[in-house]
């Protein structure tokens, strides 16, 4: 039986009720130099960083346990598996996003992975949190619409977006995540973020090509709860420094 007392969503509805910005560094496993771990998790807790995800498209759990170990003699942060795929669940994170591939029509990332990880997590002490996850065009054909093929929504459709994420938070999820995609050329658009923002009453997660401190903070501005920080980052680990002192 799970026992988690969720604790982790609290901290983020909690973050949402008062207006508060969280931000989530995602590291993804594949990229990762285990020796250099130590030096990236305090690069991380030096920043404004209130969260850690970990995932990518590639990895298996053996190497992810290894990596959050490494990780956790570091930080106290909360970590959250953001994963590709059910072989990527580690069971010494504190938690999970359990993400529905909701603007996608391919039946493996709506209900048959989530189907093959349920019976580990209800015998996990993981954190669910189920999550409703919208890939949104971003000019070019970015990963997770390779490996998951499916159509992101298009970038000026925003009635889509709205409407998909209302559907998400009717079926019981408790965040929505737009995704532009890892290293996408253009972020989700302030005018979609504002849109689904306001048409919802959870959390709303905006990530995928956000590499200025500009684009955080319009994100923020357009209702996003958490953005999260991936590829800029990961090309530079003095990123939230050189932010920090804009
Ligand atoms: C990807 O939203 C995340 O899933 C982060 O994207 O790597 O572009 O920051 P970036």
């Amino acid at each position: 039986m799970n026992t988690n007392l969720n604790t982790i969503y609290a901290e983020i509805a909690t973050a949402f009720a008062q207006n508060r910005r969280l931000l989530a560094v995602l590291l993804d496993p594949d990229k990762i130099d285990f020796d250099n771990i130590k030096h990236l998790v305090e690069k991380i807790n030096q920043a404004p960083a209130t969260h850690i995800f970990i995932g990518g498209s590639l990895v298996f759990s053996d190497v992810i346990e290894k990596i959050i170990t490494e990780i956790k003699r570091f930080t106290t942060l909360p970590l959250l598996l953001f994963p590709g795929h059910p072989s990527q669940i580690a069971l010494n994170a504190d938690g999970i996003l359990f993400l529905s591939l909701l603007s996608g029509r391919n039946p493996d990332y709506l209900i048959e992975h989530q189907k093959s990880a349920a019976p580990l997590l209800k015998k996990s002490n993981l954190e669910v949190i189920p999550t409703a996850y919208l890939l949104i065009e971003s000019g070019a054909k970015t990963a997770v619409e390779r490996v998951s093929k499916t159509h992101p929504i298009l970038r000026n459709n925003i009635a889509e977006a709205v409407a998909t994420a209302q559907a998400g938070e009717l079926m019981g999820h408790k965040l929505i995540y737009l995704e532009a995609g890892s290293g996408a050329v253009q972020a989700v658009s302030s005018e979609m973020i504002e849109a689904v923002a306001k048409s919802v009453d959870v959390p709303v997660i905006v990530g995928g090509g956000i590499k200025t401190k500009k684009g955080i903070e319009n994100a923020y501005n357009h209702g996003a709860t958490l953005v999260v920080i991936g590829t800029a980052f990961e090309n530079d680990s003095e990123f939230f420094n050189q932010i920090l002192n804009d």
